[in-house]
């Protein structure tokens, strides 16, 4: 049955169980309700095909039917499947083109989330593919190795084309993967599209955003990983790495582990760290992506949990949820942006093939040199509170919410820029930057945690938090195309905290 009245109830008093604090509590709510009950699915790789030198990818976005819930057939959204998509497997240094296809029955886009490339190919709200139509952006693949990700991005429905499924996973591999990191597809290589959906108990997540969901972000009440609900994952080797990629709408996801155990960190949004980070828990907005590294013992599951935020700081989700749970009413109904869910089990086989540890050092990563910034920007994210949000036009950036017709910034190509993102409001927004990958530099004047040092194209900023970021566009321009900068949580994103900049 699609929705265990337990597990109804328990969700139902999650944020309850959260606002205490405990952690000890929110764990044994969580393993009494995973069930896990299905096998993960592991969308099959895409490599497209050679054809006069470019790698050619033939994408039809389309819609379907999925099985969530047994015998149970909800009407979704994917690119060439049922709800999202397959894999695709991108080489560094190729030239690649895409054939996207739109059978829906309404315009759409597909942007390439994280990549450097020309801004007609950006896939933005300005490459709007009609129905029946077909959009062919054509690119150098120019980063390193890392996980990466494509999804709907048309104007004002963003949220619920990705919330039907409007979306899929890309790696980069550039051949330069150091020895005993896990490497192979599906077997220790594990990609991980972590979403919630809303499901009706016939079965359906029709998208009905309430005002509250607008403002909150739209949330689920089922944990959904790559199209699977609470799966489990048979694993046959010591050590696996996860490519965890937070695809939902509005929740901000803070991982751990059900007993606790120490995992590494390798990547963040754009490639691999100078060195894994050993963490036990790790946040993960909306739009960002990391990889993580986990030992297993045979024949002892474990299970992946998104957590209430940790008490008292900790990490940076948990001063802000702290405050917000202090203020009682809509600021403490606000906690719902981060749930919690049991994520999935991996269930480790009877005996396992060894696996080495980790190299020491993993990629030459250079420090920022914040010195060399030719110029300083300003984003300071707004939720307009009172008769404005009511009328849905609270969200903004520097005042302003988006119009497809005005370019904000002008950035001249290969000149790195220190940009300042500014949050007074009571919500943690994450801040996605197209067409690049930056480095943070501060947090409220403080270095970035060593798991956040890496390459970057979305950073969550927590309320009262100002973030320095160092950008810079090194290879595209396009005077015409302009890109966005926007939250990621898409509800804020359709509501207009966006802007556009072009690179000369
Ligand atoms: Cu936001």
């Amino acid at each position: 049955m699609p929705l265990s009245l337990s597990r109804r109830s328990f969700l139902a008093t999650g944020s309850a169980a959260g606002a205490l604090g405990a952690l000890g509590l929110a764990r044994q709510a969580l393993a009494a309700t995973g069930s896990f009950e299905t096998p993960l699915a592991i969308p099959p790789l895409e490599r497209g095909r050679l054809e006069g030198g470019r790698r050619i990818f033939d994408l039809t976005m389309q819609d379907g039917t999925h099985e969530f819930f047994r015998g149970y057939h909800t009407p979704t959204k994917g690119i060439n499947t049922d709800y999202l998509a397959p894999v695709l497997r991108l080489t560094r240094g190729e030239m690649t083109r895409f054939n996207v296809t739109n059978a829906l029955g309404h315009t759409t886009t597909l942007h390439w989330h994280g990549f450097n490339l020309p801004g007609i190919a950006d896939g933005g709200p300005h490459q709007q593919i009609a129905p029946g139509e077909t959009w062919q952006p054509e690119f150098e693949i120019v980063e390193a190795a890392s996980t990466m990700w494509f999804h709907s991005h048309q104007i004002h429905e963003t949220a619920p084309q990705v919330w039907a499924g409007l979306a899929g996973m890309a790696i980069i591999d550039d051949g330069e993967s150091p020895p005993g990191l896990p490497g192979e597809y599906g077997i220790d290589d594990i990609p991980v599209v972590l979403q919630d959906r809303r499901f009706q108990l016939n079965g359906t997540m029709p998208y009905r955003a309430t005002m509250h969901d607008r403002m909150a972000g739209m949330q689920g009440n089922y944990p959904v990983v790559n199209g699977t609900i609470s799966p489990y994952l048979e694993v046959s080797r010591e050590a696996i790495r996860l490519r965890l990629l937070n695809g939902s709408n509005g929740s901000i996801y803070h991982l751990a582990f059900s007993d606790l155990r120490p995992f590494q960190v390798v990547a963040s949004d754009g490639g691999l760290l100078a060195a894994p980070v050993t963490m036990k828990r790790l946040t993960l907005a909306p739009g960002e992506r990391t990889e993580i590294v986990v030992r297993l013992k045979a024949g002892e599951p474990v299970s992946l949990y998104a957590l209430a935020p940790a008490a008292g700081g900790g990490n940076r989700g948990g001063g802000m949820m702290g405050g917000m749970m202090g203020g009682g009413g809509m600021m403490s109904e606000m906690g719902a942006q981060s749930p919690e869910f049991a994520l999935m089990e991996l269930r480790p086989a009877a005996t396992l093939e060894p696996a080495p540890a980790l190299p020491e050092r993993l990629a030459d990563l250079p420090a920022p040199d914040p010195a060399g910034a030719a110029n300083r920007r300003q984003f300071l994210l707004e939720m307009g509170m009172g008769p404005r949000m009511m009328a849905g036009g609270g969200f903004t950036i520097n005042g302003e919410t988006m119009d497809m017709n005005r370019i904000d910034h002008v950035v001249k190509m290969g000149e790195s820029e220190i940009w300042e993102i500014g949050n007074p409001g009571p919500m943690a927004h994450p801040f996605h930057v197209h067409n690049t990958q930056f480095r943070i530099l501060s947090r409220n004047g403080r270095a970035p945690a060593p798991h956040e040092a890496g390459r970057k194209d979305t950073v969550l900023v927590a309320p009262g938090e100002r973030v320095e970021i160092l950008v810079r566009f090194d290879r595209y321009a396009d005077p015409d195309a302009p890109y966005m900068y926007h939250c990621h949580i898409l509800e804020h994103e359709d509501a207009g905290m966006m802007g556009q900049f072009t690179v000369v």
